[in-house]
């Protein structure tokens, strides 16, 4: 079976967003058919585009899959709706916002699914993490994630910690839904 490489963008501005982001990456480790092989750290960021909520916690997961996009869109749509996700304002605040940010070096312009993701190379929220995961990681038709880093130098992010050690400063989760 192929496996194509996907990277996922983790965000979460409601309820907790740390432990958000620590289940969503428990979740995304026991996905059918698929590796989660890479974690970033977690990166407090100042809401992009609609801007007046809370700050979001971001960050970015390598699989190894053997699904297809769509399949793989579905999981985390799954996995948004159990940590109690509700489509209120569009780009508005969330319990959990999962994004296909690349798979593989496929180009993908569909309805639901638009892969590369369209913004993520002017997102510092999404290339910071990226880049810390990936180094040599190219967005199909933009050229190297790293070098868009300069682009977005004015957008506010700091790197919170590394996963095991908020894992360790978090303890144990309860379920949140
Ligand atoms: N997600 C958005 C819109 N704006 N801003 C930050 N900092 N982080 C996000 O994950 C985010 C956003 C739409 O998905
Ligand atoms: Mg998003
Ligand atoms: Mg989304």
């Amino acid at each position: 079976m192929s496996e194509q490489r996907a990277f996922v963008g983790l965000g979460s501005n409601l309820r907790s967003p740390e432990r958000q982001i620590l289940l969503a990456f428990d979740e995304l480790a026991v996905l059918p058919g698929s590796r989660l092989v890479g974690r970033s750290s977690l990166y407090k960021t100042a809401p992009i585009g609609y801007v007046d909520q809370p700050d979001f916690v971001n960050a970015v997961a390598e699989v190894w899959t053997q699904l297809s996009a769509d399949m793989l869109l579905d999981a985390l749509l799954g996995i948004e709706r159990r940590h109690g996700r509700i489509r209120e304002i569009p780009n508005g605040p969330r319990t959990l916002d999962l994004d296909v940010l690349l798979f593989g070096d496929q180009e993908i312009s569909g309805e639901r699914l638009q892969v590369p993701h369209p913004r993520a190379h002017e997102r510092a929220f999404v290339l910071h993490p990226l880049v810390e995961v990936a180094p040599d990681v190219e967005i199909p038709g933009r050229g190297l994630a790293r070098d868009w880093l300069s682009q977005c130098a004015d957008q506010p992010i700091s790197r919170i910690a590394e996963e095991s050690t908020l894992r360790r400063a978090l303890g144990t989760f309860v379920e949140l839904t």
